[in-house]
């Protein structure tokens, strides 16, 4: 059930003060465990692509890799009995979000977040002209996704968090769908040194300023099983922290609705890949190392869309 706008999904959650997962996918692979758990979860879920998984997925060619993409989305999830949504995730350019746009994406972000504050609301304002117009619905960045250390100033957190004030501007301004407010969490496997600490006053502020759906990007959790298997298998991931489920659900009563996660997925898959490498050295059907790996991104996926509050929403 491939549903014309991510917005659909994201405003029941909205209403519903629930979590929707937007797991990034590159391949076939991970998106058969996405698809997977969702339908076991009886969950909704947002598949997300990036840039770089355009350009992959297009053997080097992002223009082409969007249609690729959209095309096996739409066939992995017609008949399924759950909405599933494709989104462009972390656009940077007009050239990436047409791609997107017309390869049948259901949303797509513009992140101008490294620009000032007048240049992200301008490009964002453009991209959300073009994108509702073809019925598309858009998410935009403010402020920098940096961990919130416990010594730095008033000031120096101003500097890289939203600032609730322009939140409720922008959205008015620009017409936004969906807002990613920095609060403290960062992409990849090391996100705090120490205390897993976000700051949920500031959420609370644009969300009551906003009152749209709000992403948490860098919202992996790294899981300490997960990251064990894959030292145990030749890994070195090192000192690696996460969002843990916790803070997650604090989030989400705070008012964030689309959860975005990778890192947990690229592990999980690289844990289990290692691992039956190592167990089988004489197969070399490639199937045979991927199912294992695909069957653990499942196991990840599953696990949050229990946390998220999305099983047995769809
Ligand atoms: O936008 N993304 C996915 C791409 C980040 C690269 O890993 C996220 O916000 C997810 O962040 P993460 O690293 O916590 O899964
Ligand atoms: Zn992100």
């Amino acid at each position: 059930m491939y549903v014309k706008s991510t917005k659909e999904i994201l405003d029941k959650a909205n209403a519903g003060y629930y979590g929707v997962g937007a797991f990034n996918i590159n391949d076939i692979e991970f998106l058969a465990g996405i698809m997977s758990a969702a339908v076991e979860k009886r969950s909704p879920v947002i598949i997300q692509a990036s840039e770089g998984a355009m350009a992959y997925a297009g053997n080097g060619d992002f223009r082409k890799g969007a249609y690729v993409l959209a095309d096996i989305v739409r066939r992995y999830a017609d008949d399924v009995p759950v909405p599933v949504a494709l989104h462009l995730d972390h656009g940077h350019d007009m050239d990436h979000v047409m791609a997107a746009i017309k390869a049948g994406f259901t949303s797509v972000m513009i992140d101008a977040s490294a620009r000032p504050f007048e240049e992200n609301l301008a490009i964002t304002s453009e991209v959300v002209k073009i994108a509702h117009a073809a019925g598309i619905s858009v998410e935009a960045e403010l402020g920098r996704l940096v961990g919130v250390e416990d010594n730095v100033s008033v000031a120096e957190r101003d500097a890289t968090l939203v600032d609730p004030n322009e939140a409720k501007i922008f959205v008015e301004k620009t017409g936004v769908d969906f807002l990613a407010p920095a609060i403290g969490t960062s992409h990849g496997a090391f996100k705090f040194k120490g205390e897993a600490k976000l700051d949920f006053e500031r959420l609370q502020r644009v969300k009551a300023m906003t009152k749209i759906p709000l992403v948490l990007h860098g919202a992996s959790s790294v899981l300490e099983e997960d990251v064990q298997k894959a030292n145990a298998y030749g890994a070195k991931i090192e000192g690696a922290k996460g969002v843990p489920f916790d803070v997650l659900k604090e989030s989400i009563k705070y008012g964030i609705n689309k959860i975005n996660t990778d890192t947990d997925l690229r592990i999980a898959f690289i844990a289990e890949l290692r691992k039956a490498l190592h167990d089988k050295p004489s197969e070399i059907d490639p199937r045979n190392f991927f199912k294992p790996a695909i069957e653990a991104v499942k196991k990840v996926v599953a696990q949050r869309m229990d946390v998220l509050g999305s099983s047995g929403k769809a």
